[in-house]
């Protein structure tokens, strides 16, 4: 039976290298593949249910239109469709132009030939497309302020801490990989902190979890900074020699006692002045930060804070040190590492405008003007589920004259078009992929034709250049034509450059980025405007309007905050990432469902008892944004005054945890703000 390498392009840490046998056209079996020193423990079950996915009966195979005036689609040609959308495409541009067009695309999947759709869209004559991401660009942002690029450590380093804290971040969950390297730490001695509003699995053998009210550890950072001040716990010639900064933060954290800490955070006193005293007298320290805490309106500066207490330390820049937020050492294609150019709100060369908040997504489609929107074109996203504010997203939607997207299921999003173009998987074409977390760069190989009439974006675009009469200069090297030898010449011209990355030799296995750095930092080199690690930013202060020295604010939806939505809506709603799933993927399968059959709300047994709910009790979290009707489930590791719903479950299989979340962005960064939102909860 043939074995191929490959890898998998699902926004996941992870990144898992993996061996597939491949028989009759059919996916057969998935192992771990050992040239991944981060994953060889092989794929997690999301990773061994691609043999379902890939041939799963619910796969959408042929281009569908919907019936007029009817929910339902029928099976129409290749021909029918481009025709149709050729047609569109000719009419808004000629009518509105070519910005009343609408691409939007978000992480469905990974790869360098993603980049041929903004391509089209350019020789299009232009399209209205997003800025800013649903998933990390505060923390992304924070960290390059502080630190001036976003690196770290090797996946496999973490097994040099003495001291690891995972902060918003639910690695046994979300990077599992990763917990074989904790482990190995722990198995050493290493002590273990965790910090998250819920207790995960990822605290099972943490020495202290700390469960603060969501939100609110920018307090704890500034705290625990103050503590380490007071005692001499600092590292004075590492703040001489490589922190900016230093005496402004250290004014700053004057303000924040313990138990003023304690008192904002809902945290006992004696956990602060533990952490303090871990941080400060046992080295070294990794922090981890997830991307829990930075999905407040608060949660730059958070993460700011978070960053001082290693800069501080002098944990920077040493094995089993650091900060791991994201690992950007694979991007090796991208020259700008700054995130503020990756999704600016602007128009640079006057084709594609770039002006619609991902985060604020409905109420920005429906604002934009000169000319409005008439016409979406979505891939590897599914917004209805995963945006903010699902009513406005569906409002904005069902607002416009024309939808296509383009789908491998008949997701939420999917259930809106007009048209959908049936979706590849990653088994269909090759393509070059990095990770975030680890430093190696792969190459997802084709292992099997497309089933039946799917086509990759790539070909879709090729045949509608070819129908509106681009020019070949249009789409030299950019739209590469239909055929697997195309998609290697394309690829080989995006390694051009990069000599030690050829085809042949990803083909073998995945090979590190050239110029990794297993400990970052260790040249304590920083890419700030001072050269050293700012405490003090003027350029967070310039681009974002925030305190240059990070600070505490509560977030804009806070039971703290005293207002009529406070009252009205007691619980913060949280929204966590899941095992089995990648976001909205995965939940479909057979193999998922047995495990996870049902979207469910988890709540604390005082709060459900003070709301006359019972275990297994059908409720409804509302709040004057919308409402989703869930089973309740009962469970003490929640912090009372939260409840939690996994978010990516479809409306269709019972709701979206983003019908109550509303679309508003991070302090910097342009993210999405999905936990400041406030709720109720009651049994229907
Ligand atoms: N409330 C709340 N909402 C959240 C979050 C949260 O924490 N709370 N997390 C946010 C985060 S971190 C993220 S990253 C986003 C993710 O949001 P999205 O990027 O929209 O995520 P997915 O659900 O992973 O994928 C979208 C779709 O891509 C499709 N797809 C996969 N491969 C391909 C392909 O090759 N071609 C095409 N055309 N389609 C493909 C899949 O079938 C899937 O339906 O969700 C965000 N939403
Ligand atoms: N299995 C699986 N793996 C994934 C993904 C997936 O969907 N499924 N998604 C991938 C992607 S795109 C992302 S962005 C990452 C996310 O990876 P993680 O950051 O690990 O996941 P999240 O669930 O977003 O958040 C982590 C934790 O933050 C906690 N949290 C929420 N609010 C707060 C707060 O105010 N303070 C603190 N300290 N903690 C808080 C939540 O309870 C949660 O347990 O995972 C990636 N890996
Ligand atoms: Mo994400």
């Amino acid at each position: 039976m043939p074995v191929y390498t490959t890898a998998c392009p699902r926004n996941c840490y992870s990144t898992c290298t993996m061996k597939v046998h491949v028989q009759d056209g059919r996916l057969r079996r998935i192992e771990p593949h050992q040239g991944n020193k981060a994953t060889f423990e092989g794929p997690c079950l999301k990773g061994l249910s691609y043999v379902e996915r890939v041939h799963s009966p619910d796969r959408i195979l042929h281009p569908l239109r919907r019936k007029s005036g009817s929910a339902d689609f029928e099976q129409i040609s290749w021909d029918e469709a481009l025709s149709a959308i050729t047609d569109k495409l000719l009419y808004y541009r000629e009518t509105f132009g070519p910005q009343s067009v609408f691409y939007y695309s978000a992480s469905g999947t990974k790869g360098l030939i993603n980049a041929v759709g903004m391509d089209f869209w350019r020789a299009y004559g232009g399209c209205t497309t997003t800025y800013g991401d649903l998933c990390w660009p505060a923390g992304l942002e924070a960290t390059r302020l502080t630190l001036g690029e976003n690196k770290h450590n090797a996946p496999w380093d973490i097994e040099n801490a003495r001291l690891i804290i995972l902060w918003g971040k639910n690695s046994s969950e979300t990077n599992i990989h990763q917990t074989v390297y904790i482990n190995r730490a722990l198995d050493a001695g290493a002590k273990l902190v965790v910090i998250d509003p819920r207790r995960t699995e990822s605290s099972e053998r943490a020495e202290l979890l700390i469960q603060p009210r969501p939100g609110t550890d920018g307090a704890i950072a500034l705290a625990v900074a103050r503590l380490l001040i007071e005692k001499g716990n600092i590292d004075a010639d590492f703040i001489a020699d490589h922190v900016a900064g230093y005496d402004e933060f250290a004014a700053r954290v004057e303000h924040f006692t313990a138990e003023r800490a304690a008192e904002i955070t809902d945290v006992p006193v004696s956990y602060i002045h533990r952490l303090a005293e871990y941080i400060g007298t046992v080295k070294p320290v990794t922090i981890n930060a997830g991307f829990g805490m930075q999905r407040y309106t608060n949660s730059g500066q958070t993460m700011r804070a978070m960053i001082a207490l290693l800069a501080i330390t002098g944990n920077i820049g040493e094995p089993g040190a650091g900060w791991i937020f994201a690992n950007l050492q694979g991007d090796v294609f991208d020259a700008v590492k700054d995130p503020i150019a990756f999704y600016p709100p602007q128009t640079p060369d006057g084709v594609v405008r770039v002006s619609v908040s991902t985060c604020k997504l409905g109420q920005h489609m429906l604002a934009t003007d000169n000319p409005p929107l008439k016409m979406i074109w979505v891939e590897r996203g599914n917004p209805v589920t995963q945006n903010p504010d699902t009513n406005t997203v569906l409002r904005a939607i069902r607002s416009l004259q024309f939808r296509v997207v383009v789908e491998q299921f008949m997701t939420d999003t999917a259930r809106e078009a007009d048209i959908i173009l049936p979706a590849k998987t990653m088994f269909e074409q090759t393509d070059v992929i990095w990770a975030y977390w680890h430093p190696y760069i792969q190459l997802k190989q084709k292992v099997m034709d497309p089933p039946g009439e799917v086509r990759p974006e790539s070909e879709v675009y090729w045949h509608l250049a070819r129908r509106l009469g681009f020019s070949d200069t249009d789409t030299a090297g950019k739209i590469p034509a239909p055929g697997d030898r195309e998609i290697d010449a394309y690829l080989e011209n995006k390694l051009a450059g990069l000599p030690q990355l050829t085809l042949d030799r990803l083909r073998e296995g995945p090979l590190i980025a050239p110029g990794h750095q297993e400990v970052a930092f260790a040249d304590f080199v920083f890419a700030t405007p001072s050269g050293k690690i700012e405490l003090l930013s003027h350029e967070a202060n310039r681009r974002w309007g925030v305190d240059p020295v990070s600070d505490f604010t509560e977030p804009v939806e806070s039971v703290r905050r005293r207002s009529d939505e406070s009252d009205k809506y007691p619980f913060y709603m949280m929204t966590p990432n899941t095992k089995n799933r990648i976001h909205s993927q995965f939940n479909n399968l057979h193999m998922i469902r047995q495990l996870d059959p049902k979207p469910l709300v988890l709540i604390h047994p005082d709060d459900a008892a003070r709301k006359g709910i019972a275990n297994g009790a059908r409720v409804r979290i509302f709040n004057d944004r919308g409402q989703v009707e869930v089973d309740a489930r009962l469970d003490l590791g929640v912090k009372v005054g939260c409840v939690s719903m996994t978010n990516g479950w479809w409306i269709s299989q019972g709701g979206t945890v983003n019908f109550c979340s509303c679309g508003r962005e991070t302090d910097i960064g342009h993210g999405a703000a999905f936990h400041d939102n406030l709720v109720d909860i009651a049994p229907v």
